[in-house]
C-alpha cells in the first residue's frame, strides 16, 4: 500500500497506526505547495482536492479522509487493538472521537495555518479550539486514553492534530491531562519511529 503524505500533517496520523499495527506502507512525500510528489509526479492525478493522507490500496483503491484511514489500516491487523471490533459500542465509541478530532479539531486548526487569515478569525478560531480542548482535557482527568487504558486509531489522530498547537502559537500548559496525554503518547517507539521516518525527530 502506497501512503502519500505531508511531513507533520494529518497523514502522520496514518502513519502512525501503520507503524503501532506494523502494517507496511510505501511512503510517498507530497509538497502541498506545488502538489507534486517527491518524484516530481502530479499529485492531483491522485488525489484532485490535493491533500494528504491518499492511500492507494493493496487492491488499487484510492482511499482518502484521515479518519477512515486509520480505520482501514487498524482494520488490516484487528489483533492489535487499535480499533475495536465492528458493530461494538466501543467501535461506535471510536468512530464518535475520530469524527469529533476531525471536524472540531483538524478543521479547527485550518484558519490557524491559511495564509491571509484575518486576526479576527484566528482569535475565533483560537477561542473555539480552547472550548474543545477544555473538553478533552475534563475526559482524559478520567481516562487514560480517549477510549480508557486501551491506546487506538483515535489517540493517533489525537496526538497528531494537538501537536499542531506549538506551530500556531496555541498554548495548552493549562490543560495539565492533554499535557499528560501528549508526553505519554510521544514515549511510544512507534511514536518515534514514525518521526523519524518523516524526517521530524
Ligand atoms: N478532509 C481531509 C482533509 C485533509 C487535510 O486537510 N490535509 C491537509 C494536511 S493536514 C492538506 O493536505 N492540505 C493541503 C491542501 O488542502 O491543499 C481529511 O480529513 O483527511
Amino acid at each position: 500500500m502506497k501512503l502519500y503524505y505531508s511531513p507533520g500533517a494529518c497523514s502522520l496520523a496514518v502513519h502512525l497506526v501503520a507503524n503501532e499495527a506494523a502494517v507496511p506502507l510505501d511512503l510517498v512525500r507530497v509538497d502541498l505547495a506545488t502538489k507534486k510528489t517527491e518524484a516530481g509526479d502530479d499529485f492531483l492525478a491522485v488525489n484532485p482536492n490535493g491533500y494528504v493522507p491518499t492511500l492507494l490500496t493493496a487492491d488499487g483503491d484510492s482511499l482518502t479522509e484521515a479518519q477512515i484511514l486509520v480505520q482501514f489500516i487498524a482494520d488490516q491487523k484487528p489483533e492489535s487493538g487499535l480499533m475495536p471490533a465492528f458493530g461494538s459500542i466501543d467501535r461506535y465509541r471510536a468512530q464518535r472521537w475520530l469524527a469529533f478530532i476531525s471536524s472540531e479539531l483538524h478543521k479547527g486548526f485550518s484558519p490557524l495555518f491559511k495564509p491571509g487569515t484575518s486576526e479576527d478569525a484566528k482569535a475565533a478560531a483560537r477561542e473555539h479550539l480552547a472550548k474543545r480542548f477544555a473538553y478533552l482535557d475534563a475526559h482524559l482527568a478520567d481516562n487514560e486514553y480517549l477510549l480508557g487504558d486501551t491506546f487506538t486509531a483515535a489517540d493517533a489522530y489525537l496526538w497528531t492534530v494537538l501537536g499542531w498547537t506549538r506551530f500556531v502559537n496555541v498554548d495548552t500548559s493549562s490543560y495539565k491531562n492533554i499535557e499528560r496525554f501528549m508526553g505519554a503518547v510521544a514515549t511510544r517507539p512507534a511514536v518515534q519511529k514514525t518521526l523519524q521516518e518523516e524526517g521530524l525527530a
